[in-house]
């Protein structure tokens, strides 16, 4: 099925609709956009112009979808809990919302038989403008000289209170061009597409479940370069 700007909001709609209430937030991207910066080792075997949705747990997944589901499934025999909830909400959404559907399904626990993960899940939140991946590049400064130190998403909203959870690759979908050009501009360009300081979810034109989660992320990260050097320090630590 190609797929026009409205088709991929109301696809990210859908999602969203169903997602939002149980504690995730979800950004589309193109295939495209992920694979050009990765190995081919590590790219997705879907053609560039796919659309993809990255899901994002916010705080608010503890008492909309945890607490529910240890309710409901109690302790017994359950390894990875917060895993097993996520899967069974977001598969469950899939299923609901897109019945018979084409989805590849990628969660971020999973590993290929190669041992690497199914997908990067910080280039993915990256590329699709959910949250800044600040990596070892991005600091002119490095004071631990050649130790090699772990990159780390920011999210406007919730700074490192979230995680990166899955990918859903719709391979029967494909996305034209014209919707691309503008979230680019945004996620590279902040303030060639008027905003004085990086949001990601402030796209212009995008509507529905984007809408929603552009009011969610209008509060700015204040304090993101000290969350870094907190975070970064962090990772020197471990
Ligand atoms: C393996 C793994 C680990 C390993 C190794 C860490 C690592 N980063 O490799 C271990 C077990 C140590 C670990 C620990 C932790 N992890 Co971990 N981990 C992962 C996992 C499963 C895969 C990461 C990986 O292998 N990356 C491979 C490397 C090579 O990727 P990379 O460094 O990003 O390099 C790529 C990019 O640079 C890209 N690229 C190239 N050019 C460009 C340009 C741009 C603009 C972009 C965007 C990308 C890009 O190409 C490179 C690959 O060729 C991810 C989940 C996932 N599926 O992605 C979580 C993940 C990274 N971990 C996470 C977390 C939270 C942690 C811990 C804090 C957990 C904890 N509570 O202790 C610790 C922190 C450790 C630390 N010191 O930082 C979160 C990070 C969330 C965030 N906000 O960023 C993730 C995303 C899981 C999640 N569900 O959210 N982790």
């Amino acid at each position: 099925m190609a797929a026009s700007t409205a088709n991929v909001e109301s696809i990210t709609a859908l999602l969203d609709n169903y997602l939002s209430k149980v504690g995730f937030e979800v950004y589309p991207l193109k295939v495209g956009w992920y694979n050009s910066l990765l190995p081919s080792t590590l790219r997705l075997a879907h053609p560039d112009d796919c659309l993809a949705v990255v899901v994002l747990s916010t705080p608010a997944l503890f008492e909309q979808a945890f607490l529910p589901f240890m309710e409901e499934r109690g302790c017994q025999g359950l390894s990875d809990p917060i895993d097993q909830c996520v899967k069974r909400c977001v598969s469950s959404a899939v299923s609901q919302c897109f019945p018979g559907q084409e989805v590849d399904v990628r969660y971020d626990y999973e590993l290929l038989p190669s041992r690497k993960p199914k997908f990067l899940a910080q280039t993915a939140a990256h590329v699709s403008g959910a949250a800044y991946y600040y990596q070892q590049s991005d600091v002119k400064d490095q004071p631990w000289a050649e130790k090699k130190m772990f990159g780390v998403c920011v999210h406007p909203r919730f700074g490192g209170w979230f995680a990166i959870r899955a990918l859903l690759v719709f391979g029967g979908v494909t996305v034209g061009s014209e919707w691309c050009s503008l979230l680019l501009l945004t996620v590279c360009h902040p303030e060639r597409a008027g905003f004085s300081c990086w949001r990601p979810s402030t796209i212009a034109g995008r509507t529905g479940a984007t809408e929603t989660s552009s009011a969610r992320s209008r509060s700015t990260l204040r304090n993101k370069k000290t969350t870094l050097q907190l975070l970064l320090l962090s990772g020197l630590l471990c």
